[in-house]
């Protein structure tokens, strides 16, 4: 008998694995994302890059989990002989990627306690950069801790290894009950709000507008499918780790269809919300509306904060509902990420949950720490843009060559999930995860080399880029190797309930 922790409710998978996904990234780094890459006409590349590598891949990822029932890397060596490293690999990026997204989450909180006194005054910039981030003059310089950084994210690493503690059925499954209807009750709020203001139009004609000279940009494809990718949770292996908490009989492409569905319909949500408030502030300030968007750390702590300054009414609760969302949604997904290397900390040694918590959450809380110094935004914003080009889509190329190609898996997880599902998979998603998903990727991966070689991302000096990007996207690499040489305890205990 298996004594894994297991959902209580299908809803509760769902809205856990919709958690997950619903992020950062679907409220500050879609709209920009879109706009930039054409606008109307990007939805093109972002609906193909759902339906033949997201929804497809979520798929597997739910498979996988479920036929095998183990953290990332038991379940990938229990698919492949030998094949536990892309685990631990995936695993070691989810670890990565939790250590700066906390961080966010962090500066958020004290966003939403700024919003009642509309604490960042007349200069938003000025706040950001010098009073709260107290920013390093040069990259790479780490300064002291900042206090106004630090404390939020200890009230951020408490909240999540407390519900990580709780376990998943009483922990993750009841926190995501609560954030996620709230969220949603919040950001419709929020968008109702921003379409009724003076100017929203503007804003969703230049959202919306379509650009087609640059369908065929290559970086366009790139960016829908890096967007693709972080936003749904895929390729860092924590929709392996969720399903594996399935119960034996449960459906699983159709619940890949809820959450990929779900995500985008919040990711336009969000730019519908976003681009009618820069529609607002543009016409307040009689600039065109290219002259206000922004994307990431600017638009939410820069020109939100200059927005909410000019709101007509209610400012300081406006305020507060979009830092709200912010932790809502930030928290769902680390909380979705930490999971995944506690899963598989805790069946590599053995140890307790309890235990794997402790000295898994703990690592991530204490490197953390890098990111609440002075110097903290330079070494985000360097890990961030590399353990994505170089790390999620590197290893979901990868996973899926394994998964297609040297294990020839896929036609043992179709039949596992038509097994189950409501909706049968059938020839075109093997062709989507066996030829176009990697030829895609392959590309992608073509095209980061020769922009990354080429050019210095963000313009940032040579050898810092290589420490805080190059080294850490590939250093991931090399210590899932390293973490998959030595068997794990689950395997040399038992190797049954592989669900073949
Ligand atoms: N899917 C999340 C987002 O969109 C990111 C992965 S979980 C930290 O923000």
């Amino acid at each position: 008998m298996e004594n894994r922790p297991q959902w209580g409710t299908r809803a509760g998978f769902i809205l856990a694995a919709v958690g997950s996904a619903v992020g950062l990234g679907n409220i500050w780094r879609f709209p920009a994302t879109a706009y930039e890459n054409g606008g109307g006409a990007f939805f093109l590349p972002y609906l193909f890059a759902l339906l033949t590598a997201g929804i497809p891949l979520l798929i597997m990822e739910f498979t996988i989990g479920h036929k095998y029932r183990g953290s990332a890397p038991t379940s990938y060596g229990r698919l492949g002989q030998g094949k536990s490293w892309i685990g631990w690999w995936q695993v070691t990026i989810a670890f990565v990627i939790s250590t700066y997204y906390a961080v966010i989450i962090a500066w958020a909180m004290s966003y939403s306690v700024f919003s009642f006194s509309l604490a960042w005054g007349d200069d938003p910039e000025g706040f950001l950069y010098g009073e709260h981030l107290k920013l390093a003059e040069t990259p790479g310089d780490f300064g002291s801790l900042v206090p106004g950084v630090l404390i939020p994210l200890i009230i951020v690493w408490v909240v999540t290894l407390g519900v990580l503690f709780a376990g998943v059925k009483k922990g993750i499954e009841i926190a995501n009950k609560i954030f996620i209807p709230t969220l949603v009750v919040i950001f419709t709020i929020i968008c109702i709000r921003a379409l009724t203001l003076d100017g929203a139009l503007l804003g969703l004609e230049a959202f919306f507008k379509p650009d087609w000279s640059k369908i065929l940009d290559g970086s366009v494809w790139v960016a829908a499918y890096g967007q693709i990718f972080f936003s749904l949770s895929i390729a860092f292996v924590i929709m392996v780790t969720y399903s594996s908490y399935l119960p034996k009989k449960s459906d699983i492409t159709n619940n890949a269809f809820i959450t990929g569905f779900g995500n985008s319909a919040f990711e336009v949500l969000a730019g519908i919300g976003v681009f009618s408030v820069l529609g607002f502030m543009a016409k307040q300030q009689g600039v065109p509306v290219e002259e206000v968007v922004s994307a990431g750390v600017g638009l939410a702590f820069v020109v939100f904060p200059q927005i909410i300054n000019e709101f007509p009414a209610f400012n300081e609760l406006f305020g507060f509902l979009f830092f709200g969302s912010l932790i809502l949604a930030g928290l769902t997904s680390l909380i979705s990420i930490v999971e995944t290397f506690v899963a598989g900390v805790q069946e590599k040694f053995g140890i307790s949950r309890t235990k794997s918590i402790i000295f898994g959450g703990g690592l991530s809380a204490i490197l953390s720490l890098i990111f609440a110094t002075q110097g903290g935004l330079y070494f985000l914003d360097s890990v961030d843009y590399f353990i994505n080009t170089f790390g999620v889509t590197l290893a979901g190329f990868v996973s899926v060559l394994a998964v297609a190609w040297f294990a020839k898996e896929l036609k043992n997880l179709q039949a596992h999930a038509n097994g189950l599902s409501d909706i049968q998979l059938g020839a075109w998603w093997r062709i989507c995860l066996g030829v176009i998903t990697p030829v895609v990727l392959g590309y992608m991966m073509f095209d980061n080399l020769r922009t990354n070689l080429t050019s210095e991302y963000g313009e940032y000096p040579r050898e810092f880029l290589f420490n805080w990007g190059w080294t850490i996207a590939f250093g991931a690499l090399f210590v899932g190797i390293l973490f998959s040489m030595k068997r794990s305890k689950t395997d040399v205990v038992s190797s049954t309930s592989t669900g073949k």
